[in-house]
């Protein structure tokens, strides 16, 4: 069986001037939703929940308003698309589906801006460390945004429970990727590789995990590695099809929470490729 697809229309509602804008998620549900998938809707994360990962002090700023950088807008009631965004990343987490939310959050750390980049990325609450802390399981984290998932790393960094693995062009925003730390194993890789060299890199950086330390498997699921997208690593469909098979072959409850991805028309086919090919190798 599909994934069912976590979405609200309210994340819709917003920023439609910005490139991270509600067309490039509403052009995926309805392509989705022509291919037959099915939906649920999320409700709002908890404070409590976002306080496992996010500084007191930050939730109070993005409840004010008061987190604008230069590609982060403080859109109004910004706080409240933030925890229904990281509300559904908790759903699919619970009914191993996928989140098609916006705003994105693997840029997001503890603080706001990660890592030491000036900007959050699109990003305010990091909804798939909210998910996986919400678990609290042994967890693989596996970024395929083609960014680096700069607040995920900073999060989850020492934390014996998760292994972040993140496949990212580099040089490139954030800045950081370019080498593994602790439980973090980073693979930066040069614009437009293409499919073969990135598929290569998974494999080996999957060969690298304990698998059978690992109970739920959570996919920071960006396409913007997508040729000509915001980190063109020049992957097409079929990437994102090997992809979803090399992720039903790990045999584990696996989630994904959409984070990049800024053609709305090859968001919505890459989800669908991934998602089909994870379902048909998945054993029932
Ligand atoms: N303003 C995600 O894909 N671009 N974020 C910086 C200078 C930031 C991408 C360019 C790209 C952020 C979730
Ligand atoms: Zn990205």
């Amino acid at each position: 069986m599909k994934p069912k697809i976590v979405f609200s229309e309210k994340c819709l509602e917003y920023g439609s001037w910005h490139i991270e804008s509600p067309g490039r998620v509403k052009r995926a549900y309805e392509i989705l939703r022509e291919r037959g998938y099915g939906f649920v809707e999320p409700e709002p994360a908890r404070e409590e929940d976002l306080l496992k990962v996010h500084d007191a002090d930050y939730i109070q700023l993005l409840k004010r308003g008061a987190v604008e950088d230069p590609d982060t807008p403080a859109y109004e009631n910004i706080y409240e698309y933030a925890r229904l965004s990281a509300g559904a990343a908790i759903l699919a987490a619970k009914i191993n589906g996928f989140s098609l939310m916006r705003p994105p959050g693997h840029h997001a750390g503890r603080y706001g801006a990660a890592l030491g980049a000036y900007t959050k990325g699109f990003c305010y609450i990091n909804n798939i460390a909210v998910a996986v802390k919400y678990l609290d399981k042994p967890t693989l984290i596996l970024d395929i945004d083609g960014h680096h998932g700069n607040g995920t790393q900073e999060i989850f960094q020492g934390d014996p429970k998760v292994v972040f693995i993140s496949l990212h062009r580099y040089p490139h925003y954030p800045g950081t990727g370019a080498y593994s730390e602790e439980n973090c194993l980073n693979f930066p890789l040069p614009a437009d590789c293409g499919e073969s060299v990135y598929l290569r890199t998974l494999e080996e950086a999957l060969r690298k995990v304990d698998i059978g330390k690992v109970e739920v498997v959570a996919v920071s699921a960006g396409f913007d590695a997508y040729a000509g997208d915001l980190a063109s690593l020049g992957l097409t469909e079929k990437a994102y099809t090997k992809i979803g098979e090399i992720l039903a072959s790990l045999g584990k409850p696996t989630f994904f929470v959409l984070e990049g991805g800024y053609i709305g028309e090859n968001v919505g086919k890459c989800i669908d490729a991934m998602l089909r090919a994870f379902s048909e190798h998945s054993e029932h």
